[in-house]
């Protein structure tokens, strides 16, 4: 009867598929043994900071108990956890890095 009804029924959106890869939060966690230069260290080498932002990020940790030291995508993510766990490991102190997705 309706010869417009085939136009006016179901116009179902689909979405432009650019789906971002996911990213991960890295964390390092205090503790009561770690030196403070030896954080300091080892976010100046594995996470690109100068001194004064390690310095900062270090203090972060040090009060609030944790803190996100970077984003990257999961396999970089899982690099830096990897080399900051091992260069902790191989100093005999008990530093504590992971990763959660953002
Ligand atoms: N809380 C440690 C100390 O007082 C320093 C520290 C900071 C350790 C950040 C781990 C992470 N020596």
């Amino acid at each position: 009867d309706n010869p417009f009804n085939g136009d006016t029924e179901l116009a179902v959106k689909t979405k432009p598929k650019t789906k971002r890869p996911p990213l991960y939060k890295v964390l390092l966690l205090n503790d009561d043994f770690t030196p403070m230069e030896f954080v300091v260290m080892v976010l100046e080498r594995f996470f690109g900071m100068n001194h004064a932002q390690a310095f900062e990020i270090m203090l972060t940790v040090h009060k609030k108990g944790l803190a996100v030291v970077g984003v990257f995508s999961y396999e970089i993510a899982e690099t830096k956890v990897q080399q900051v766990m091992e260069m902790a490991r191989q100093n005999q102190h008990p530093l504590q890095c992971t990763m959660e997705r953002e």
